[in-house]
This record gives structure tokens, C-alpha cells and sequence, in this order.
């Protein structure tokens, strides 16, 4: 086994013995390290197609999870990134990659929620994230990818590549093109919003995915919340919403079977008690724009695959050819019934939240 050579830029405990891919991440090249002390680390390379800036966002997630690490008892509720040997939370190797180290949490993560009890965890480690940043100065983060969630942007590069057509994909998918375009002003509602100050500002993940929290091997209760990479000032409706996306759904996000995708509002109502039970500080307006969070995400999604699809797989990796199509047609098979069940989905946020404040 070869280990990669960055590894030894990083303060360790001991020397690094073995060094394997790990984990279903779409983004970052992840390894695990482990030395023969028996420390375990994750080795990352970051995805610098995807991040241009990587010394800035190693400083947003240096300051949040350093902030972080002051507020909780417990080390494994918060990341602890490695410095190198010359002070830095990132080393650059001889191609120019940016490297990362940080503890391996001996935790496990889901890419679908296998009990309720699972996803009611991720929305307590999502919402405990939104509170424990309540006070953090949000003002001195970088924004690493500017109007990463600001849907009438997303729509418009959506719409610069259905015109550019590179590979001459567009005609197959007409149809797909169509139920996007038709929803544009729907996505536009929490862009909006931001922009004439009706939702506050926050520290938000912007990446809330089941699979990006850890849990506890034993007592399965979330630990932390991890791929901070996206860690910027946003809403908190971006986080909900994701999270909805991808852990509310009947079926993945890449299922080919679209007849099998709807949104199961039974795991949407274990979602929102989590969420609101541990995100206190929310506005009476962000509650109830809740659901309206979680369908505009999955038109933003539905947008960024079609549009990858239409690039040519530039963007997000994919394991086959039509990949991103397919988790395109996904999400707007989801966008559909989450449209339809819109009342259900008021009904159930009005009636958690008033539950959740009489405790
Ligand atoms: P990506 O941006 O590519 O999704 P992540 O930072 O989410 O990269 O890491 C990919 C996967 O690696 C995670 O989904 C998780 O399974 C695993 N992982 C990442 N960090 C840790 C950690 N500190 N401890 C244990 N597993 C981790
Ligand atoms: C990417 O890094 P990962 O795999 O958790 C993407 C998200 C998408 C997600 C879709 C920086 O997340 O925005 O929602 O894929 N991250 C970035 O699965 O673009
Ligand atoms: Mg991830």
C-alpha cells in the first residue's frame, strides 16, 4: 500500500502504516490514514475544480470549527482539523493540490436513513449546528462559492448552458428543460427573500445531506457534522431544505426508477421535530417558509444535474454516463409531489412547532 506523500505534512501521532479511499463523497478525494500508534486520521484532497479557493475556506472552516471545538464537552461533536509542520491547516503538495488532515471520528454515516430514530439524529446535529453558530460572527466568513444557493443565479447558468448545448444534449431532455423553466419564479422565492431582508442571515452548512453527519457506533445518537467545505453565510431555510432533499425522499437521489422518488411526510415530520427542537432561535417567518426551503432546494438541485448533464459531467462526479440525468430527473420527479403535498407540509410544520414550543 502506498501512502501519499502529503500525509507527512501534517502533525501525526506516529507514523502513518496504511492509507485507503474512504467514504461516497462527491466532491473532495478522501482517504483514511492510520498510524502505528493506532491514530486514524482522514487525508483529503480538496476538490479545487469545485473550490478555487482553498486557503479561504481552510480559514472559514479553521475559525467555525476552532469556535466550535470551545462550546462542546465532548471532542467528537465538533472536527479537529491537524495543523502541518509549518502552522498551517493546509499543506500544498508539488502538483499544487491543497491537502487537509483531521481526527477520523470513530463514527459511521448513512447515505439513507435506516430507522426514524437515524434522521430525527441528523436533523438534531443540523439544528444543534444552526444554534451553536447563533453567535458566531458570521460577517467575517468568506463566501468560497458566491451565490453557491442563490436559485435565480443557479437558473441563469442553467439557462447559459441549455443555450450552449456543448454536446448537443438538450433535444433528448426537452422535457426536463421544460418543467424547470416553468418553475423559475418558484425557485427565485428564497433568493428574494434574502434580498430584501426577510430572512436573517446565518451561519449555515449549506450541505446538510444525511451523509454528511456522523454517528456513534454504539449508541447511534449524531455526533458531528462534517464537509464544512460549504460553510458560509446563508439561510437557514438552504439547511432544511437539503436536508429534506435528500433524507425525506422514497428513494435516492440517483434512483433510476423515478415511479420510486416521492417525499415520505412521515420522515419530513421526524425532520422538522429534530430540527426545531435543536435550532431555537429560528423566526416565526423561517418556520413557516420551511417547506417552501425544501422544495426550492430540490429545484436547485434539479437545475445543477441538468446543467452538468448538458456540460458534460464537469461538475459533480459521476459512475456513469448518464448519471447526472438521471439524478436530474429524480429531483424534479421530487419537486412534483413535494408541490402537491405543499398543504401537508404547512400543516405538519405549524402543528411541530407549536408541540415543540409548549415543551
Ligand atoms: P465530500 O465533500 O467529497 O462529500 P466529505 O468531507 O463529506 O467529502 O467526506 C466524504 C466521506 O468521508 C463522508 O461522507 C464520511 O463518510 C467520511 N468522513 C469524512 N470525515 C470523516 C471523519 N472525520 N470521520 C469519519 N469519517 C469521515
Ligand atoms: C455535493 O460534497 P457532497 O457530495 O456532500 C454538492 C452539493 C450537492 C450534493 C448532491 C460543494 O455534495 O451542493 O447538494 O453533491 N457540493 C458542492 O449530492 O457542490
Ligand atoms: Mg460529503
Amino acid at each position: 500500500m502506498q501512502i501519499e506523500k502529503s500525509a507527512y505534512a501534517f502533525r501525526l501521532d506516529g507514523n502513518p502504516i496504511a492509507c485507503e479511499v474512504f467514504g461516497h463523497g462527491h466532491i473532495n478525494h478522501t482517504l483514511k490514514l492510520t498510524t502505528d500508534t493506532g491514530s486514524e486520521y482522514i487525508l483529503q484532497k480538496i476538490n479545487t475544480y469545485v473550490f478555487h479557493d482553498p486557503v479561504r475556506l481552510m480559514a472559514n472552516v479553521g475559525s467555525v470549527t476552532d469556535f466550535l471545538r470551545r462550546k462542546v464537552d465532548d471532542p467528537r461533536l465538533a472536527l479537529h482539523y491537524i495543523s502541518t509542520y509549518d502552522d498551517k491547516y493546509y499543506h500544498v503538495d508539488e502538483n499544487g493540490e491543497y491537502w487537509r488532515a483531521y481526527d477520523f471520528v470513530g463514527g459511521f454515516c448513512l447515505d439513507t436513513p435506516e430507522s426514524d430514530e437515524d434522521f430525527y439524529q441528523s436533523a438534531l446535529a443540523f439544528g444543534r449546528f444552526q444554534q451553536l453558530l447563533a453567535d458566531f460572527p458570521a460577517e467575517t466568513l468568506y463566501e468560497t462559492i458566491p451565490e453557491f444557493h442563490n436559485t435565480i443565479d443557479r437558473y441563469r447558468q442553467f439557462k447559459e448552458s441549455v443555450a450552449a448545448d456543448p454536446l448537443g444534449r438538450a433535444a433528448g431532455v426537452q422535457e426536463e428543460i421544460d418543467f424547470l423553466l416553468e418553475r423559475e419564479e418558484l425557485g427565485a422565492t428564497l433568493q428574494k427573500m434574502r434580498e430584501e431582508n426577510l430572512l436573517p442571515l446565518r451561519v449555515t452548512h449549506n450541505d446538510t445531506k444525511l451523509n454528511n453527519v456522523l454517528l456513534d457506533r454504539i449508541t447511534r445518537k449524531s455526533l458531528c457534522v462534517l464537509d464544512l467545505d460549504t460553510v458560509m453565510p446563508g439561510l437557514s431555510l438552504y439547511d432544511f431544505g437539503d436536508s429534506i432533499r435528500f433524507g425525506a425522499a422514497t428513494a435516492a437521489e440517483d434512483e433510476q426508477d423515478t415511479s420510486k422518488m416521492a417525499l415520505d411526510l412521515h420522515l419530513f415530520e421526524v425532520y422538522t421535530r429534530g430540527y426545531l427542537e435543536a435550532a431555537t432561535s429560528l423566526t416565526q417567518r423561517e418556520i413557516a417558509m420551511l417547506p417552501m426551503g425544501a422544495i426550492v432546494m430540490t429545484l436547485e438541485l434539479a437545475t445543477r444535474f441538468l446543467k452538468d448533464y448538458l456540460d458534460g459531467d464537469l461538475y459533480f462526479k459521476t459512475q456513469y454516463p448518464e448519471h447526472n440525468l438521471v439524478r436530474a430527473r429524480t429531483q424534479i420527479r421530487l419537486v412534483a409531489d413535494m408541490q402537491e403535498k405543499m398543504e401537508e407540509m404547512n400543516r405538519i410544520v405549524a402543528q411541530v412547532s407549536s408541540q415543540v414550543r409548549e415543551k
